[in-house]
């Protein structure tokens, strides 16, 4: 049966649901044995860019002059640099400042969410280091005093990063205990689960494989529902003044 032109995504002003019926795939420059669908960029307002790479086995992605951090979804990857060798695989992730060489190659079919920033440099602050985790190393901590709302941070919350990526998991029936609006915009990527995303004026059903981008002041509140626990990774800008 045809859909008949109905999708559940839906690109507004202050936000986007972007669900994997309307994802369009195509190269980055560089980037070999592989495909992007990108999320958010600077085309709709945003000021980082977001996309998920499918990578054949020994597919690449392209080099950049901006910060990376990659997430591993599926399959693994050989990260090289200058000084170390690592094997990223499923929720393993790297955090590559501006101008750190890097080669991330594909060792199966792979999955990657991808985040690249411009860096916003501070005074009498050195911009951080190469950084490698895994997800489930990280020690979870509640948020609020919900033990049923735990967030992982994958990325120190120190002022040598300008941006922060963590995970947020959501045990059925578990909700944001407010409505948030603020000045930091959001990149989302459902991982697992679903339940109804407040964004703006609408409430959305979402589910693992949607993305959301949040404009700045886009109010937001998520619900999970469903019998699984619903999990998100979840970007946004960090420790700069709003006055750059
Ligand atoms: O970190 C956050 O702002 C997070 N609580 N927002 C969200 O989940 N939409
Ligand atoms: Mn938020």
């Amino acid at each position: 049966m045809h859909n008949l032109g109905h999708t559940r995504s839906t690109h507004q002003r202050d936000h986007l649901l972007h669900t994997p019926d309307t994802f369009v795939r195509a190269p980055l420059p560089g980037m070999r044995g592989g495909v992007a669908i990108i999320h958010a960029a600077p085309a709709i307002g945003a000021a980082f860019t977001q996309y998920t790479a499918e990578l054949e086995a020994e597919g690449t992605l392209g080099s950049t002059t901006t910060q990376r951090f990659v997430y591993v979804l599926e399959g693994s990857a050989d990260l090289a640099t200058a000084t170390s060798f690592q094997r990223l695989s499923a929720d393993g992730y790297a955090y590559l400042p501006a101008g750190a060489e890097h080669a991330l190659t594909a060792t199966q079919t792979t999955r990657l969410a991808v985040i690249e920033k411009h860096y916003q440099p501070q005074d009498g602050i050195a911009p951080a280091a190469i950084l490698i985790g895994k997800e489930s190393a990280i020690a979870p901590v509640a948020l609020g005093d919900d033990p049923d709302l735990e967030v992982r941070s994958l990325l120190p919350d120190a002022p040598n990063f300008d941006f922060v990526v963590n995970t947020m998991t959501y045990q059925p029936g578990a909700a944001l205990s407010m409505v948030e609006v603020h000045v930091m915009e959001h990149g989302l990527l459902m991982l697992e689960g679903g339940g109804i995303y407040r964004l703006g004026d609408a409430w959305y059903p979402v589910t693992a494989g949607d993305f959301i981008w949040m404009a700045p002041y886009c109010p937001q509140w998520f619900g999970a529902l469903g019998k699984q626990p619903a999990k998100y990774l979840i970007y946004k800008n960090w420790n700069r003044h709003p006055l750059g």
